[in-house]
């Protein structure tokens, strides 16, 4: 016997950057079960489904979510009562269908996936069974090697850095705690490298530091210097790159340190840092359009490096499966929001592994207290999760829960052994 949903409610909450998002929460035979908050990127591929904003300027600089609200306290609420509340596809399939759009436009995408992962910790809790168990089933949980953001650039930082995360990836330990404490002392003996060099300053949106440099590659000589400052080995802990180069793709190539490149000098150029550097990872090396540039690349060097499409598929199934045709990626980036319900996420995830692909979960840069993508990283088996760097709550909180989770989950390993 299933619990039935009996209501929705929802209210704005606020982001990490203090912009309004969705909170909503389940309730089953009238008690609050699951609950979520939505979050929200700053460099956000075209072809995400719909974040849907107020556009009224005199209200939080347009960035309001009063539509998205009441669409969930009156449309979803209204489709969704009386569903059991562990059919997730069920539920999932009747606010698609309600929405009745290619990129949820109509509905918002902001409010569907509030009410589809407040359903599905609503079902967790409804079954008595942790989240991570809830979404792993039978198949028991992995813990993720954690990318953890310690330089930010791009569209998260103030600074001259156009690549905007420079990550470590602890994945020579045995286990999760060990992992994360290495990425943690690593983070620490960043700062110490960065003051030593009087570049110390603020930090940056996932909490990374944010010097200005005097090029992309000396982001990653500071990694170098941050892993074995720390007392590792740079085969224990890797260096994975988020480049977002569609944020500076122009018509004409990438605009990169005052030159133009072209994909084909893209491509070099990551030659280049891979053999120098113990890169493991490049996410969005080459923008959401540039599927030549990116085929190009995997086919040359897929065989030595994690090429990762985040705006490229933005966790959708059709997009994957252009990809799969053309080799463009061996990795895919899972953000719930860019497609914006939990089943279809996991069905990207599904399609994704089953080509031979590795699932990589991550945070939005605009995040909050909610953890659903630890649990989530865990249950799904992905193996690698990015959620920003050892300090800011909104990204420390999914570390802790993944702590919490390790007492259960033992099984950590890297995914490139
Ligand atoms: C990314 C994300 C998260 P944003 O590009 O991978 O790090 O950034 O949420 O701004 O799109
Ligand atoms: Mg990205």
């Amino acid at each position: 016997m299933s619990g039935h949903i009996t209501g929705l409610d929802a209210r704005m909450v606020l982001d990490s950057r203090g912009h309004p998002t969705v909170e909503v929460d389940c309730y089953v035979e009238g008690a609050l079960l699951g609950r979520s908050i939505v979050p929200s990127g700053a460099s956000t591929g075209a072809y995400e489904a719909l974040e849907l904003r107020d556009q009224d300027a005199s209200r939080f600089g347009g960035k309001g979510v009063t539509r998205a609200v009441t669409h969930v306290k009156e449309h979803l609420e209204e489709a969704l009562v009386g569903l059991p509340v562990d059919e997730q596809r069920l539920i999932d399939e009747v606010m698609i269908e309600l929405d009745g759009t290619p990129n949820k436009s109509n509905l918002g995408a902001n409010a569907m996936l509030g009410a589809s992962m407040a359903c599905l910790h609503a079902g967790a809790a409804y079954h008595e069974l942790p989240l991570w168990k809830y979404v792993g089933g039978v198949a028991g949980g992995l813990m993720p090697v954690p990318m953890l953001n310690i330089l930010n650039g791009g569209a998260h930082a103030a600074s001259n850095v156009d690549v905007q995360e420079f990550m470590i990836m602890p994945h020579g330990f045995d286990t999760f705690q060990e992992g994360l404490r290495a990425g943690v002392e690593t983070y620490h003996a960043l700062k110490s490298e960065l003051k030593k060099d009087g570049l110390l300053g603020g930090i940056g949106d996932e909490g990374g530091f944010a010097p200005n440099l005097p090029t992309n590659e000396d982001g990653l000589k500071y990694m170098v210097r941050a892993i074995e400052g720390a007392g590792y080995s740079t085969e224990e802990i890797g260096i994975a790159l988020d480049v977002a180069s569609t944020e500076f793709k122009h018509e004409d190539g990438y605009h990169m340190e005052g030159k133009v490149l072209s994909s084909s000098d893209m491509v070099d150029m990551y030659a280049g840092w891979l053999d120098a550097y113990p890169i493991l990872s490049i996410e969005d090396g080459f923008g959401e359009d540039d599927w030549r540039g990116w085929a190009a690349f995997t086919k040359a060097h897929g065989h030595r490096v994690q090429t990762v499409g985040d705006d490229l598929f933005v966790t959708q199934s059709e997009r994957l499966s252009q990809g799969i045709e053309l080799g463009a990626a061996n990795a895919m980036l899972v953000k719930l929001n860019q497609v914006g319900t939990v089943s279809e996420t996991l069905e990207a995830m599904d399609l994704a592994s089953t080509h031979g692909m590795n699932n990589v979960v991550s945070h939005r840069s605009g995040e909050s207290e909610d953890v659903t993508i630890a649990d989530f990283a865990v249950g799904t088996r992905a193996g690698q999760i990015k959620t920003g760097a050892p300090a800011r709550s909104d990204r420390v909180a999914k570390y802790n829960q993944l702590l919490r989770i390790a007492e259960d989950v033992h099984e950590y390993r890297s995914p490139f052994a």
